[in-house]
């Protein structure tokens, strides 16, 4: 980095989120100040193999009265609660141009990641969270094909502090009519990208960051890790794949173990930041499936965990954020330092 941009980076600065088109406002001498806010309790994580109390452990009754099955590694089924519906009629408002809505239809199911109540994806072995990935890819396809299908939005909350309502290990999948906000700023972005380059966006700028080397977390022979530039939470991530390819279906059987491979790797990290485990909101950004050829998508995944300093200092989207722009302190240079020094091996293993 030139002496002009060190100092550009060492005040109050803007970076553009290129994969939104959206400015994020970046202060990095704030770290310094003293914080006597809320603290979070620090989560204590130690859970039974099997509880007989939680509504996703195999052989158990859900809410809803219906019984699970004596699953013995994955597990997914309808959510009884899901917030879409598959069978709501078409219906749409125009009122004056003003008051405008229309009705959307969709599936919301959960996956249950292993038979185990005390598990999570950094403490599941290679081959367990591959069985995962598997049926991540069994699902955008089996979702996907469904005509009325255009988006298959595939997610994990961990952690009480993400909202995350059970700590049995599972994520969520929200399959929908519409494409929703944030893919469908990614689809703009990118498009415009590949009309203009005849390459992904996320294909050029991997190449720039391995070449700069400084946001770089972790990598394997097909994925990337890295803290992107202009990352918003303290410790964000972008999962990207080395060969440009659109959805789940388009990945190899190398792809797929390697997809596992670089979650484990990347969530032991996010484990021993703090030696807790780590709360997130994670997810995937797979093409559409609206049926139209996405040459533009390129696939990654985004992880956003909530912890700013501590395992019971989390930041908050307040304010000015509320009201006018997202915010960071630390620099994604600092954060991607961090987590790239941290050992690949768990801290409950070492
Ligand atoms: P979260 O932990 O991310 O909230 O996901 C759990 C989901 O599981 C949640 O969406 C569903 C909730 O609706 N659920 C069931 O479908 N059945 C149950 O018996 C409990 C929870
Ligand atoms: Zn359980």
């Amino acid at each position: 980095m030139g002496t002009q941009l060190d100092s550009l980076f060492n005040k109050p600065h803007r970076r553009l989120n290129i994969l939104t088109n959206e400015w994020l406002q970046v202060s990095p001498h704030r770290t310094q100040r003293p914080w006597q806010g809320k603290t979070e309790e620090n989560q204590k994580d130690e859970r039974p193999k099997y509880d007989p109390s939680c509504y996703l452990c195999p052989g158990n009754t859900r809410a809803n009265g219906i019984e699970n099955p004596k699953y013995a590694d994955t597990f997914v089924f309808d959510n009884d609660f899901g917030a879409l519906l598959p069978d709501s009629p078409a219906g749409e408002l125009n009122d004056s141009n003003l008051l405008i809505s229309q009705v959307e239809k969709g599936i919301c199911k959960v996956i249950c990641f292993s038979p185990r109540h005390d598990l999570t994806l950094p403490e599941m072995s290679l081959p367990e969270i591959k069985l995962v990935v598997d049926l991540w890819v069994q699902q955008y396809k089996e979702l996907g094909e469904i005509p009325w299908v255009n988006y298959v939005q595939i997610f994990e909350n961990k952690g009480e502090i993400m909202g995350c309502s059970n700590p049995h290990p599972h994520g969520q999948i929200w399959a929908q009519q519409s494409i929703p906000e944030e893919p469908l700023k990614e689809l703009k972005q990118q498009q415009d990208y590949y009309e203009k380059n005849g390459k992904t966006l996320l294909q050029d700028y991997l190449a720039l960051e391995l070449d700069k080397n400084e946001r770089i977390v972790v990598q394997n022979d097909e994925f990337v890790v890295l803290v992107p530039f202009w990352a918003f939470w303290p410790y964000e991530t972008l999962i990207i794949s080395r060969r440009p390819f659109a959805g789940f279906t388009d990945m190899t059987d190398a792809e797929k173990t390697g997809l596992a491979d670089i979650i484990k790797k990347l969530t032991i990290k996010y484990d021993n930041l703090f030696e807790v485990s780590f709360p997130y909101s994670g997810g995937f950004h797979p093409a559409p499936t609206d049926g139209k050829p996405h040459p533009e998508w390129h696939f990654h995944m985004h992880f956003y965990p909530p912890l700013l300093r501590s395992a019971t200092v989390k930041k908050f989207s307040v304010g000015y954020e509320m009201l006018a722009n997202s915010q960071r302190d630390i620099t994604a240079e600092y954060a991607a330092e961090v987590l790239r020094e941290l050992p690949e091996v768990h801290y409950k293993q070492r």
